[in-house]
């Protein structure tokens, strides 16, 4: 897809931190259009900065009106913060954020947000090389902090929590069929557990809930935290930046740009290569099987066999 030609001043303007020339830059690496190769090369000294959050949980979770309340909290720390919301099912800038920014009189600030959706069809090189891509432009941008909000419906959200520096999983306050559904698919991926709506009469139960299940873990460093927070009355929330930053602080918890792609390739090529292997049938596959089921074959050498066996089809 061709976009229209970007301006030749568009770097020095999204340097500069100009929104319409940030607009046209992320249409442009979002179409993969023929500018974004060159932009992104020129922005490329420019960008490591900004902290990248990731919301991601259940839908109905309260991750918008959160991500709202975030907003105001970095907002009175000075700070300049754009979103990106990936397939919101409710328009982000039209709800939750914008109510609450009006709310607090915070008509001067909004120079200081940006808010962007993106839709997770149609991107050619991947949902998440897209969404590393209009990172990258926001942080050349200078906004000091990128949430990314995602519904919490498995694997994008996997993929999308490689991109962050800390991912945090709103866990509404409920009957324990939430934590369930978390338990199955975004364990892995919470640094943080924001539990939301906890006005409710359920949050304790909810919040022990997830401690449990935190216990049963071994963690090697930093140990998920738990922070109750009702995102509608922003109760809770400066405990989840402080949260936020304590994880920061635990080290290793800052990925920046290199370490999103190298993480991004590492996972495209593991499921590519777990794709070939799953459709890969040839004699060779079925010798190397049975030399695996009797443990002739040491694990490792027979990830190593079944590897070259893929790369050599891949060379025919
Ligand atoms: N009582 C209560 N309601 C809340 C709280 N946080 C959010 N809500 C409400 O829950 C509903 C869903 O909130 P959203 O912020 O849109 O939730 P979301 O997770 O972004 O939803 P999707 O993007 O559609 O998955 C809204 O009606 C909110 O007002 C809370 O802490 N307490
Ligand atoms: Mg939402």
């Amino acid at each position: 897809m061709m976009g229209e030609p970007l301006p030749d001043d568009t770097v020095a303007r999204l340097l500069a931190g100009d929104r319409g020339a940030t607009a046209r830059a992320i249409s442009a690496v979002e179409n993969d259009a023929s500018e974004a190769a060159p932009l992104l090369r020129a922005v490329h000294a420019h960008i490591g900065r900004a902290r990248v959050l990731g919301i991601t949980g259940p839908p109905g979770a309260g991750k918008s009106t959160l991500t709202g309340a975030l907003i105001s909290a970095y907002l009175n720390r000075g700070m300049r913060i754009a979103v990106v919301a990936v397939d919101p099912s409710s328009p982000i800038s039209g709800g939750a954020i914008l109510g609450d920014r009006v709310r607090l009189g915070m008509h001067q600030s909004e120079e200081r947000v940006f808010i962007r959706s993106v839709a997770s069809r149609g991107y050619a090189g991947g949902l998440s090389r897209a969404t590393a891509r209009v990172i990258d432009v926001l942080d050349a941008a200078g906004y000091g902090v990128v949430i990314v909000e995602t519904v919490g419906a498995g694997q994008s959200d996997v993929e999308i929590g490689l991109l962050a520096d800390t991912r945090v999983v709103v866990c509404p306050a409920g009957l324990g069929d939430e934590v369930q559904a978390i338990k199955s698919g975004l364990l892995e991926i919470a640094d943080i557990y924001a539990v939301n709506k906890a006005d409710s009469p359920f949050a304790e139960r909810t919040e022990r809930d997830l401690a449990g299940m935190i216990q049963l873990r071994n963690y090697t460093g930093w140990i998920p935290q738990i922070v109750r927070t009702v995102a509608t009355s922003g109760a809770g929330v400066e405990a989840l930046v402080e949260a936020i930053s304590a994880h920061e602080a635990s080290g290793g918890a800052r990925i920046g740009p290199r370490e999103r792609v190298h993480r991004l390739i590492a996972a495209g090529t593991a499921d590519w290569v777990k794709g070939c292997i799953d459709l890969h049938s040839s004699p060779a596959l079925d010798v190397l099987c049975e030399a695996y089921a009797r443990g002739d074959i040491a694990p490792r050498e027979a990830w190593r066999k079944a590897l070259a066996l893929v790369l050599d089809r891949e060379r025919h």
